[in-house]
């Protein structure tokens, strides 16, 4: 079963992985550099069934990258609340103020100036898919040269017009590691280059397939939705561009599991993976940024329950 290869790391990781203090203090066991592939030609996509996963909030997570948004205000709307415990960090350690994560989300929601100046999380993911700053010089020598703004560039618009003319290109990539703006992000991004191929078939048309490359990640808690992000927007694409979908790739550096998840490896390794569920793309919007959660049916996916484990921040 292809969700061996996720138990196969899961488990090495817990028994081999060298055991670090990370940044966020919880600690970790990691190992460097692991692929994973999984077959999405016959529909199926990689949708972890040895625990629940939420895959709604995984595709709105992708649906609210694809807008450009990086306000957590729009997620806490929809239910969401994967992004909540970063700015409420800020929060507490900025006002002092311990208020709870349902009353912070409440605020969130109720009063557009604290979600405006508490909700947002720098630019990230979205900021850099759809609105990656460029800069035109306008005037000055060597280190005096001054720059203007100029038009940010749409990544993904341009991804998806690059597949579409030349399939055969070999820069079908999309980032966020936008190095100057590292700083100024809540967590730089972790799912953090994309890159497509297109393999023609017989009898015309192309087989799309994408690499991930994420450099950190969290297996017990990060990895189910990245993977199935990674492989919906595969869907998404492959479905804009007139292709059938091939392979998801991925590519962890840092694979690493927390030493509070001891719980949800033990428990996890143990269950049998069911097959993985289908998707099914109910209509192809008028462009890449035009799907809604109503787009996608998931069927057959019946998974072990769900293992809850805290997130470190
Ligand atoms: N993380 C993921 N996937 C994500 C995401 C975060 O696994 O999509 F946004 C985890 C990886 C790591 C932490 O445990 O969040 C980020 O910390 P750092 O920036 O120190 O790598």
């Amino acid at each position: 079963h292809p969700e061996q290869q996720y138990l196969d790391l899961l488990a090495r990781v817990w028994r081999e992985g060298s055991e670090r203090r990370d940044r966020t203090g919880v600690g970790t066991r990691a190992l460097f550099g692991a692929t994973m592939r999984f077959d999405l030609s016959d529909g199926t996509v990689p949708l972890l069934t040895t625990k629940r996963v939420f895959w709604k909030s995984a595709a709105k997570e992708l649906l609210w990258f694809l807008s450009g948004n990086t306000n957590i205000r729009p997620l806490v709307e929809q239910g969401v609340h994967i992004w909540t415990d970063w700015p409420l960090d800020r929060y507490r350690r900025e006002t002092g103020d311990e208020i709870g994560r349902d009353a912070f989300e409440a605020r969130i929601v109720a009063d557009d100036d604290f979600a405006e100046q508490w909700g947002d999380l720098g630019p990230v993911y979205g900021a850099q898919w759809v609105g990656w700053p460029s800069y035109e010089p306008v005037g000055g020598d060597g280190p005096d040269r001054l720059y203007r703004e100029g038009k940010p560039i749409n990544q993904i618009a341009e991804l998806v017009e690059g597949l579409k003319r030349n399939p055969a290109s070999r820069r079908h990539i999309f980032t966020g590691w936008n190095v100057a703006k590292l700083g100024t992000m809540a967590l730089p991004p972790c799912h953090m280059t994309y890159q497509y191929f297109v393999e023609p078939i017989e009898g015309g048309g192309g087989r799309l397939s994408g690499i991930l490359y994420q450099r950190s990640c969290d297996l017990g808690l990060g990895f189910g939705f990245n993977i199935f992000e990674h492989a919906l927007l595969i869907r998404m694409l492959a479905d804009q561009c007139g292709y059938v979908p091939g392979e998801a790739i991925w590519m962890g550096a840092d694979c690493h599991v927390y030493l509070n998840h001891e719980h949800l490896v033990a428990e996890q390794i143990a269950r049998a993976p069911r097959a993985f569920p289908t998707l099914v793309m109910k209509r192809t919007a008028p462009s890449i940024f035009d799907y809604q959660l109503s787009d996608f049916d998931l069927i057959g996916y019946d998974p072990h329950p769900h293992i809850a484990a805290p997130v470190a921040v």
